[in-house]
């Protein structure tokens, strides 16, 4: 067998091809930041087996040219950056990469839950009809309750996210991006979440005169609109 020249990343898509997982979307910022040349292979929910038959479990999924396999978002960043150090996604060194951790943590453990209770009732419009069924029975059996009702309180949600949000506009404040004065691994998670967000859901999360605005229109233009590119719910 020939060794591929690129490496392959299994990507899970909406029903039209976007982009929308925001574990997906940080490791394609990753991509984008090092310039590495990449063959992304767009599949939705329902086409998951073949992630599973080359050795994955979930999406995002990284086939690397040796056939090594990197089957986490984490996984796929750290290897990442061992593989093609510069530049690099954590600047500072330890410091950027404990940052980084940290971000990590709180958008999974506080954002993405306060996220979910807001759009995941939109998502099912925006998926392949293939897959509609499986993401409704699937997250109505995780969430405990009809999707509608799970977020049946959204509006009341705002003043959550905006504090949940604040620690990352003060860190904004002090060179424009999260990382400093210019975009980097920590900006590209929290873009993940809220990119997520905006694919696959109509819902305001924020207003125009947000920090957070600002900054992420900064964010969907970097890389030649490689999120812009990717159309809003
Ligand atoms: N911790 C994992 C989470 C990945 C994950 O949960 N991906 C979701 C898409 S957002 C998935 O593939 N779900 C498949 C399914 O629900 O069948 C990572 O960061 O890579």
């Amino acid at each position: 067998m020939t060794e591929a020249t690129t490496p392959l990343l299994y990507d899970l898509v909406t029903g039209d091809g976007r982009s929308l997982s925001p574990w997906c979307w940080p490791v394609k910022m990753a991509i984008a930041h090092k310039n590495i040349a990449v063959e992304t292979k767009p599949l939705i929910f329902s086409e998951k087996d073949q992630v599973i038959t080359a050795g994955g479990k979930t999406f995002p999924f990284l086939v690397e040219t040796d056939g090594q396999i990197y089957d986490d978002s984490r996984l796929i960043i750290d290897h990442l950056e061992k593989k093609y150090p510069e530049p690099t996604l954590f600047p500072g060194g330890v410091s950027g990469l404990s940052h980084y951790q940290l971000v990590f943590r709180y958008c999974q453990a506080t954002l993405f839950p306060t996220l979910v209770s807001m759009i995941l009732v939109d998502i099912p419009d925006v998926l392949d009809p293939r897959d509609k069924d499986y993401f409704i029975t699937s997250r109505e059996k995780r969430v405990g309750m009809p999707l509608a009702d799970y977020c049946a309180k959204r509006e009341e949600l705002r003043p959550t996210l905006n504090n949940q949000l604040d620690p990352f506009r003060k860190a904004m404040a002090v060179g424009g991006f999260i990382c400093g004065d210019a975009p980097a691994m920590s900006d590209y998670m929290l873009f993940g979440m809220l990119q997520w967000a905006r694919v696959t859901s109509p819902f305001e999360l924020y207003d125009q005169y947000d920090d957070i605005w600002d900054w992420m229109e900064k964010m969907l233009d970097l890389y030649d609109g490689l999120g812009r590119n990717t159309a809003k719910a």
